[in-house]
């Protein structure tokens, strides 16, 4: 029983399948006149801000209400340490809007105690192409939780994107809730084995010593991808026809102009990573990209830091898909991190096992709001990453 989900425009459990079955918004059609033109109240001695995520003061902010109150895994171990490079990145993306940074401080003091961000984006789902927002980054600080809040910032935010006449949003979270589009499955590849089983990240295997765990995942120093190299800006009209020519076959997928693929595929270090397989004549055939989100170890005496790479966007093209993703690793591996993270989506599936990734626990879930699918959409059908 969802007291608050039950009350907004998704789909909702045990719903019927309409008849006439078909993809479309769940609310009546609203036009900007009709959003309410003041901000929601909150309880005395909170009020909304602005971030301004320009200025490094309210950026630090931020990243440090998340470094302390962000997405924990659910033995409270780890928990997502976003760095301040990778939130500029995350949060201005081209024609993103300030007023979708949106904090909540407290009045008296002026401390930041919440915080839910949206950005612009063009998703097509199935075969709607719809402006969205993505929402990301809904955090409350944890001595203020379970006070309802977290809806009184949802509900503002969907004022703040309504006011812009958008009214479709994508959003992934762990935590089940009405209703997933797709629920998808994390895998991880150990790149340092010795620091995962230290920090209690991954466990020695039944019958495996250390010594032969080591060799398991030993990757080489090198990629082996001929032509394999970083991107570059000049790559950035050829990037945009691969990736739009590669997601066309996914049922949720994002449509990224030219400025777009500049600004999310960029190479900028331990921030995204991406790389192009340049071909005779320059034509660019494969794209493989992976971005840096550390988390923070929480209690232990040894490490206070594991280095995550995420699976991003990663075209094969010339070069067979298991090679490509295993020069990700390599490339990875070279540049500090301890570990692989990717989603069972694109055609994953088919290589986590032979590249030595395991199974997680927990899941991802993709939700839509104010969209309904006819059919939820399998994970391998699912060509969006968030971020
Ligand atoms: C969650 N993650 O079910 P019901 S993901 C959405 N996403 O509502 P309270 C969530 N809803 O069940 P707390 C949610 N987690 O009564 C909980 N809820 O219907 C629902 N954690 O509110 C929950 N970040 O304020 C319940 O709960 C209601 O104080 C309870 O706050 C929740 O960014 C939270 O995991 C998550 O900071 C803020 O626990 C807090 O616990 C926290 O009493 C650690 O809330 C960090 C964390 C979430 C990461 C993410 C995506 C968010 C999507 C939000 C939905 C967007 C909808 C589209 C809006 C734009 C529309 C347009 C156009
Ligand atoms: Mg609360």
């Amino acid at each position: 029983n969802y007291a608050f989900w039950g009350t907004q425009p998704v789909a909702q459990f045990g719903e019927q399948p309409s008849s006439s079955a078909a993809d479309g918004p769940i609310d009546a059609p609203k036009t900007v006149e009709d959003v309410r033109k003041e901000p929601y109240g909150l309880p005395q001695n909170f009020e909304w801000v602005t971030c301004d995520i320009n200025s490094d003061k309210e950026l630090e902010e931020i990243h440090d209400l998340l470094g302390a109150h962000y997405v924990e895994d659910d033995d409270n171990m780890f928990r997502f340490a976003y760095s301040k490079e990778f939130l500029r990145w995350a949060l201005q993306p081209p024609g993103f809007q300030a007023v979708w940074h949106c904090g909540v401080r407290v009045s008296t003091t002026g401390k930041l105690v919440a915080f839910i961000s949206g950005i612009p984006a063009t998703v097509r789902v199935n075969s709607s192409s719809l402006k969205t927002v993505e929402i990301n980054f809904l955090c409350v600080h944890k001595k203020l939780r379970h006070k309802r809040l977290a809806p009184v910032l949802i509900k503002e935010i969907t004022r703040r994107v309504n006011l812009h006449d958008i009214w479709q949003a994508v959003y992934t979270a762990g935590v089940l809730l009405p209703k997933p589009v797709a629920e998808c499955q994390y895998w991880h590849r150990s790149l340092n084995p010795k620091k995962l089983i230290g920090i209690g990240f991954s466990r020695l295997a039944p019958r495996m010593t250390m010594a032969r765990t080591l060799k398991l995942y030993k990757l080489p120093d090198q990629p082996v991808t001929p032509g394999l190299r970083q991107m570059q800006p000049k790559d950035v009209p050829q990037v945009t026809a691969l990736l739009a020519g590669y997601l066309k076959d996914y049922g949720i997928a994002p449509e990224l102009d030219e400025e777009e693929v500049r600004h999310w595929l960029s190479f900028q270090e331990d921030v995204v990573h991406s790389y192009v397989v340049e071909g005779p004549g320059g034509a660019i055939t494969d794209l493989l990209s992976f971005y840096t989100l550390p988390s923070s170890v929480i209690g232990n005496d040894q490490y206070d830091s594991l280095k995550a790479a995420y699976m991003f966007y990663t075209v094969p093209g010339a070069t067979p898909l298991p090679q490509l993703m295993n020069d990700a690793l390599i490339l990875a591996h070279a540049t500090g991190h301890d570990v692989f993270n990717a989603l069972d989506i694109f055609e994953n599936e088919k290589i986590l096992k032979e590249l030595k990734f395991g199974i997680g626990d927990g899941k991802l879930r993709y939700y839509l709001f104010n969209w309904r699918v006819a059919q939820d959409i399998p994970s391998n059908k699912v060509g969006l990453v968030m971020l």
